[in-house]
């Protein structure tokens, strides 16, 4: 399977996708955060560090590569195509204001899954048109994870993109209290970004929403007889 087939299998299933954010893991290196997403059994991981060396950030995914091949996750790096393909990543993520995606398509090639940031129906829809497996919807609701962020979309947005055929990613000020309105607007694949790299315990974070949206899609393991 190529990681552009991983990427989309992951989306289209539906869970929960992974962010990293260095500035609010609370003094946990990157990629000991990842560690314990994937321990959480997380499936699908981005790194997204924008104020690290070019060094640190090829190192980091190195070993990030390592660790989510080994389990079988899939790997996007945001942002840098180059990166990407070095550490040999599933997929790369970028957004509105990043290389034209028909760029970056001719720059990673076909195997390597491409996703776009979109901020409202209209750049959902202008996507169906563009060389991308999936697009972020959001931020959905207000955060203030993102630098220059712009005014939340809402569910509204989430409603939309649920009509349209390219699977999307839910984004920006979700956390286990507003996940079931998200999941309702018709949202499968949801990204978390301080609601989980805050947590105390990173990986039972993990493992508590992906058991939310297990339950919420009916796949959660019933409880045993007593
Ligand atoms: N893109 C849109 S909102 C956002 C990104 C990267 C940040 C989401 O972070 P959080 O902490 O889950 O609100
Ligand atoms: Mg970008």
């Amino acid at each position: 399977m190529s990681g552009r087939e991983k990427v989309l299998e992951q989306v289209l299933s539906g869970g929960l996708y992974c962010i990293t954010a260095l500035a609010l893991s609370q003094g946990r290196s990157t990629v000991a955060v990842v560690a314990a997403m994937l321990e959480g059994g997380a499936r699908i991981i981005q790194y997204r560090e924008k104020r690290v060396s070019r060094l640190q950030a090829y190192q980091e995914c190195v070993a990030i590569r390592r660790m989510t091949r080994a389990l079988g996750a899939a790997f996007i790096v945001n942002d840098h195509c180059d990166l990407a393909l070095a550490v040999e990543a599933d997929g790369v993520h970028v957004g509105q204001d990043d290389m034209p995606v028909e760029v970056v398509r001719r720059l990673v090639g076909p195997h390597m899954a491409i996703g776009l940031s979109t901020h409202g129906p209209a750049q959902a829809t202008a996507a169906l048109f563009l060389p991308v497996d999936y697009i972020g919807v959001g931020p959905v609701f207000p955060t203030s994870t993102k630098e220059d962020v712009c005014a939340p979309v809402g569910l509204d947005a989430v409603r939309h993109a649920a009509t349209q055929a390219l699977p999307f990613v839910a984004i920006g000020g979700i956390c286990r209290h507003n996940l079931a309105q998200v999941l309702a607007a018709g949202a499968r694949s949801v990204a978390m970004v301080s609601e989980v790299v805050t947590a105390p315990d990173i990986a039972a974070r993990v493992r508590e929403v992906e058991g939310l949206l297990a339950a919420a899609s009916g796949t959660g393991s019933p409880m045993p007889p007593e």
